[in-house]
């Protein structure tokens, strides 16, 4: 009987250690270095376990799913696009707080996500306690521990993003970001103005592309445009009209106001861990958009 086969994306920060991940996984030897921008291409490496055919790719490092740069394009374009049955966020649990923005917008995409709280060593140290148990009711999602470069935790790993992918979870109900009442409800109101149409077809799942619409991302507006055509073009239109409103509301660009609440429902998970990872002073602004 063939086997089946899962693909599982390795995604997370710059130098969080997802290549060193995908090289104990696959075997194979693809380069690894103590700076951040290692891998700029995804690679992809086939390997037979636990009965399944796993295909894993090794995304670049990145601090968000904004396309800002040739990385961030390439692994956010292969998350949304290629829909692999789980996404594995390879975190640097020694700077979990700057991990949570990418996790969070992972998150937004409704795949199936899974955290590799890796350098665990480095984070034990360092005298950082996670409580992986707190973290994963708060986030609602599962958590390995993982010491990429001793191939500690690997197996457990792919065990769970097995589970995972093989479980009928319904990701849309997870807990996420939950923008303020008027973002909320513009939302709503533009996703009632899409839907009226049941004969559209858009190229990303609904809530993500208005929120992706109302941030002014030129490539999922592109996008919409090129698989919903006229349609595309009501919708951009009427996105726009909700742009101007919440930019008078708030007096700053909808992007902006969107990525402060990502900070906002950060800094709210990270409070409530707070009995329980020591100091960790981060500059959560530093390196992210
Ligand atoms: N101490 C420690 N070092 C690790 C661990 N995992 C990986 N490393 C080291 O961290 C460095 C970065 O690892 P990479 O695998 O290249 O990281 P990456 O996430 O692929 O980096 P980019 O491709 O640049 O995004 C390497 O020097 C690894 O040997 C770990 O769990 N503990
Ligand atoms: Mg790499």
């Amino acid at each position: 009987m063939p086997q089946k086969s899962l693909t599982i994306a390795l995604a997370g920060n710059p130098n969080s250690g997802k290549t060193t991940i995908f090289n104990n996984i696959t075997g194979t030897r693809q380069k690894v270095g103590n700076w951040p921008g290692v891998t700029v291409e995804k690679k992809e490496g086939i390997v037979s376990k636990y009965g399944y055919e796993l295909k894993i790719i090794d995304l670049p490092g990145t601090y968000s799913l904004t396309p800002f740069s040739v990385e961030e394009i390439i692994a956010r374009d292969f998350v949304l696009d290629e829909c692999p049955d789980v996404v594995i966020d390879i975190i640097d649990a020694s700077n979990l707080e700057r991990s949570l923005y990418l996790a969070t917008q992972l998150r937004e995409t409704d795949c199936k996500v899974l955290f590799a709280l890796n350098m665990a060593d480095i984070a034990r140290t360092r005298g950082i306690k996670i409580d992986a148990e707190k973290l994963s009711e708060l986030l609602d999602l599962p958590i390995v521990f993982t010491i990429g470069n001793k191939n500690e935790g690997i197996d457990a790993l792919l065990k769970k993003a097995i589970d995972l992918a093989e479980s009928d979870v319904d990701t849309s109900g997870k807990r996420k970001v939950k923008y303020n009442k008027d973002i909320e409800n513009s939302i709503s109101k533009l996703r009632s103005f899409i839907e009226k149409d049941p004969g559209i077809s858009l190229p990303y799942k609904t809530r993500w592309t208005i929120i992706k619409l109302l941030e002014n991302d030129k490539i999922v507006k592109e996008r919409v445009l090129q698989k919903a055509g006229d349609q595309g073009r009501n919708i951009i239109q009427e996105v726009q009209l909700h742009r101007e409103l919440l930019a008078d509301r708030f007096n700053d660009d909808p992007e902006i106001v969107m990525t402060d609440e990502r900070y906002g429902f950060i800094a709210g998970i990270i409070k409530e861990l707070l009995t329980t990872i020591t100091k960790q002073r981060v500059d959560i602004s530093r390196n992210i958009d």
